[in-house]
């Protein structure tokens, strides 16, 4: 469960809690699979549950399992 968090927190480059689609993005980068923004949004999209267009913990814990 924590590690969970302190990857969410690695993600989430402004500490809003949230992880938008340019952090994806850079998340992506880092990983050495660049995505194009459209990609990221899409991927958004799949995880975000409650529509607000952010990943908040409990969506990317989701994810996760
Ligand atoms: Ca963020
Ligand atoms: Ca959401």
């Amino acid at each position: 469960m924590s590690d969970h968090v302190t990857t969410f927190d690695l993600i989430d480059a402004d500490d809003d809690g949230r992880i938008s689609a340019v952090e994806l993005v850079r998340l992506m980068e880092v990983l050495g699979r660049p995505v194009t923004l459209e990609a990221a949004q899409e991927g958004v999209r799949k995880l975000d549950k409650d529509g607000d267009g952010l990943i908040d913990v409990e969506e990317f814990r989701a994810f996760l399992q």
